[in-house]
């Protein structure tokens, strides 16, 4: 059996009421691995999280602080760029909104950039990480993510291509200005949005 599962058939629309399979995706079961570059070894014991940039006072995060953050579980599907899409899946973890309760972000900062271990980087704009349903996600259907899907904790962006979360992330920068993060410099789009195939620039 090939990557493309054939045989799963995907109808109707999503919880934000866009075709539940955007264009020119196919469903699969696997969960492809998709980094470029090492896997970097990021333990608990060793992951950290910090907030700077446009932000009133950096805040950082140890991981037993970070899991006392008020904890959400979302069902949505994950759509890679590269034309496979998974469906389903029960993610659990902090939403950037929950996360952003707590600092105080200057009136200027209108984009975040994400950053990870290894040196990873993707870009989107604060209105957009706000949306209800972008988070830091530790756990998949019950289980903690595995290294290679961004385990301890990675960023989960359901409206957007894979790319735009972050594996092994470890902080945001708050910007005034827009930057381009490690794909979008490589031709990737900027706002990566599946049901208007934003593939590339
Ligand atoms: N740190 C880091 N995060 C990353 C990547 C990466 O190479 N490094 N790849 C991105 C890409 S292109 C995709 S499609 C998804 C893939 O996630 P997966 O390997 O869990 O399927 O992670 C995204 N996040
Ligand atoms: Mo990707």
């Amino acid at each position: 059996m090939g990557l493309f599962d054939k045989k799963i058939e995907v109808k109707g629309v999503n919880y934000f009421g866009k075709p539940k399979l955007p264009p020119g995706q196919t469903p699969t079961v696997k969960f492809p691995v998709l980094t470029y570059g090492e896997i970097p070894s990021v333990t608990k014991d060793v992951w950290h999280f910090v907030a700077w940039g446009l932000v009133e006072k950096e805040r950082d995060w140890t991981w037993d602080e970070f899991m006392k953050l008020p904890q959400t579980k979302l069902r949505a599907d994950f759509h890679c760029v590269t034309h496979w899409s998974r469906f389903d899946d029960e993610w659990e973890g902090v939403m950037f909104r929950d996360l952003v309760q707590h600092l105080k972000l200057k009136p200027e900062a209108e984009f975040v950039l994400q950053h990870a271990y290894g040196g990873y980087t993707t870009n989107l704009p604060l209105r957009w990480m706000m949306d209800e349903d972008v988070m830091f996600a530790h756990t998949i259907n019950g289980k903690p993510l595995d290294p290679e899907h961004g385990g301890p904790m990675r960023v989960f962006t359901p409206r957007r291509y894979a790319w735009k979360g972050a594996k092994w992330i470890r902080g945001i920068e708050f910007l005034a200005k827009d930057k381009p993060g490690f794909w979008e410099v490589n031709g990737y789009s900027n706002s990566a949005d599946p049901w208007r195939e934003e593939r590339f620039w």
